[in-house]
């Protein structure tokens, strides 16, 4: 499987897409990669400066778990303001964006970098979201499997040019592994969160994340990959928008609320074996 023939069957390089985003024109598509480099790089600090005084090990896990979202955001954001993790890509021939051109070449633009990154990045918001439960190790890495399953899948329906069948296919795939993590999230960690006493917490955190996450794979189908309803900018703008509250909302929610250090979270300095007992 050549994975570069599929992302460069375009031809065009990094510097050429770099320059169709930020040569005039594209203003709308290059302020929603730029925006989330700034927010990106503001959370890391937020997080370096709420969290300096924790002391407790399961809350400094957590702000460290919260911090690597950022990290990997800001990079993943730097690779497609660079042009380096964006491709035009020429849909099946039955597909409602078949027949595109973008910037002189035949397909449409495709932000793949957007499904790779996501496969190291939501694994660290999952692992926040379950050591606040006051999950086990089993279940927060299922959900950490699964999501790396779900992103990769849904990297290939991206790239997926051989059939429209298949695009779907792998949409469905996607969406199968995304139901196993929502499942843990709203059955098991609620459960245990209450058991644990940060029900308060979870239930925000719960809320922003199940109902963000859903917002993806609608975004997907409505937008170019899908049934191109949606243009390339106005997709990018609503990924850009969910990463806002999925990862920088739930993320401040996270820190102010570990860095006051409750004794719901402090409970936390034998948290390995905790981890191990629970269920
Ligand atoms: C895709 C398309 C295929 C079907 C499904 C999807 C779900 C994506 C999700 C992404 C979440 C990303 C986050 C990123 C933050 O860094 C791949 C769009 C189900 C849920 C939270």
């Amino acid at each position: 499987f050549d994975v570069r023939h599929h992302i460069l069957q375009n031809g065009l390089t990094d510097a050429e897409l770099f320059e169709y985003i930020f040569g005039g024109g594209n203003t709308l598509l290059a302020l929603s990669f730029v925006v989330n480099i700034v927010l990106a790089g503001l959370t890391i600090l937020g997080i370096v400066y709420l969290g300096r005084s924790l002391t407790d090990p399961r809350s400094k896990a957590i702000a460290i778990a919260l911090m690597l979202i950022s990290v990997v955001s800001i990079s993943s954001y730097t690779g497609l303001t660079s042009g380096l993790t964006l491709s035009i890509i020429e849909m099946p021939a039955d597909h409602p964006a078949a027949g595109s051109t973008t910037a002189g070449e035949d397909g449409v633009l495709v932000m793949w970098g957007r499904y790779l990154t996501w496969t190291f990045s939501t694994p660290f918001i999952l692992i926040a979201l379950g050591m606040i439960a006051g999950s086990n190790w089993t279940k927060i890495l299922t959900t950490c499997a699964f999501t790396i399953a779900m992103c990769v899948t849904g990297l290939a329906a991206a790239l997926t040019t051989s059939s429209l069948a298949l695009r779907w296919w792998w949409f469905v795939l996607s969406s199968t592994f995304f139901l196993v993590i929502v499942y843990v999230i709203l059955v098991d960690w609620t459960r245990e969160a209450e058991r644990t006493g940060t029900a308060d917490l979870f239930t925000t955190l719960k809320i922003l994340t199940v109902v963000g996450w859903f917002g993806y794979p609608i975004l997907w189908a409505l937008g170019v990959e899908g049934f191109a309803l949606l243009d390339v900018a106005i997709t990018s703008w609503g990924y850009s928008i969910l990463d806002i509250i999925t990862k920088y909302i739930v993320t401040f929610v996270a820190i102010f609320y570990v860095a006051n250090e409750p004794a719901s979270i402090t409970g936390g300095a034998d948290y390995g074996s905790t981890l191990s007992e629970s269920s």
